[in-house]
């Protein structure tokens, strides 16, 4: 396939709740969209950094400037046999991976719809049906969180994570499983912690969780290890892994025993196969992450966790837990069971809206090959 033009554009969206992590409290939500033009066929992808660095130090500016003067010029006009043909046209720029991912994502998303076949298959994935969990973020009340827990119990989620940090963990998890002693529950730090908390993080134990998400420094592994001999509770990373051989280096030094895979975090759909095949490769199962995605970075996540390895239930959660209105028909939903089913349908199984997404768009940039 030839790349013959790149969209950029930006969509503003209004969360129907605030979310907030160790790091902040959102309530909009500004994406980058990237659409790729390729023969005649459409692919959508979704730049999944946020409105400011403080998850990763990327966010949309840089993602915007990145894709508009170095990705979109790398990949312009270039024929490719399939969409991983790109990873090595963008492999000179370095880091600006949720840039890169959201190039590569159209891609694939363009590829799939060429060959009329579901991108789920195209990735190599071969689940009919993914386990979801919900991400809870932090609340203004610990009683508000309760019943924000019980309403997703209710809808049938298989696994509820909250976010934690000091001040905001140990009396949280304890009145949690006061009430839900069974439940499977974990947290996430988002780098809240350091070593000095090892004391502290130790208490951790007690709940009983499935895992203890990114305790300590975005950009750590090493330090991570030295936690991990000291839990009983399994560590898994979610910052720390940028690409395959971090999950190697953090599998190999004992630095967790799950890894929390997002596509936008590690560049896109190729590297996030690596990352699955060395996890699988070393028995560490691996789940899909969110970053509270629109329905077409949703449909994304979707579909890499068809993967065989994808054997923990993901931040994959419904359509309207995020959005009065998604961008996709049909919205994502749930099964009673707490699954989503997969379609047979061509590409993601959901159809962008793009007289919505036309709405919603602040601001739009077209590259082509005349644009050069
Ligand atoms: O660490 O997983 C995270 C959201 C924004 C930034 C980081 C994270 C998250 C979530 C939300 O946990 C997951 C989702 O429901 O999309
Ligand atoms: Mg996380």
């Amino acid at each position: 396939m030839k790349v013959e033009a790149i969209t950029l554009r930006e969509i503003q969206i209004p969360l129907v709740h605030f979310f907030e992590t160790s790091f902040g409290r959102v309530s909009n939500r500004r994406i980058i969209l990237v659409t790729a033009h390729c023969d005649g066929v459409i692919g959508w992808g979704e730049c999944v950094a946020d409105d400011g660095p403080f998850y990763s130090s990327e966010w949309s500016e840089t993602a915007w400037a990145t894709t508009r003067q170095y990705l979109a010029p790398a990949i312009l006009g270039r024929q490719m046999a399939s969409a991983s043909d790109c990873v090595p046209l963008m492999a000179r720029i370095r880091g600006h991976r949720m840039a890169k991912a959201a190039v590569e994502n159209a891609l694939w998303d363009a590829e799939a719809k060429q060959k009329q076949i579901p991108l789920w298959k195209l990735l190599g994935g071969t689940l009919r049906e993914i386990p979801c969990g919900v991400s809870i973020g932090i609340q203004d009340s610990i009683e508000q969180l309760l019943d924000k827990i019980e309403i997703e119990l209710a809808v049938g989620y298989q696994r509820i994570k909250i976010k934690v940090k000091p001040g905001w963990d140990l009396s949280v998890l304890e009145k949690i499983r006061a009430r839900w002693p069974r439940i499977t529950l974990s947290c996430d730090a988002n780098s809240a912690y350091t070593l000095n908390d090892i004391d502290h993080l130790r208490k951790f134990d007690q709940f009983n969780l499935l895992m203890i998400e990114q305790p300590l420094w975005d950009d750590d592994i090493y330090f991570h290890a030295e936690l991990q001999r000291q839990l009983k509770t399994a560590i898994c990373l979610d910052e720390s892994i940028h690409h395959a051989r971090d999950a190697e280096e953090a599998i190999e030094t004992g630095a967790c025993r799950i890894i929390n895979i997002k596509v936008g975090r590690v560049g896109g759909f190729s590297e996030a196969i690596e990352v699955h095949d060395v996890c699988a490769s070393k028995n560490i199962p691996v789940w899909c992450g969110g970053m509270l995605e629109s329905g077409i970075g949703r449909s994304h996540n979707i579909a890499l966790s068809t993967l065989a390895n994808f054997k923990l239930p993901g931040d994959v959660s419904a359509s309207k837990r995020y959005w009065k209105e998604d961008v996709i028909d049909p919205e994502i939903e749930v099964t009673p069971r707490g699954t989503i089913q997969i379609s047979d349908e061509p590409g993601t199984g959901y159809t962008v809206r793009e007289d919505l997404i036309e709405k919603l768009t602040v601001r739009k940039e077209v590259f082509g090959l005349g644009t050069k």
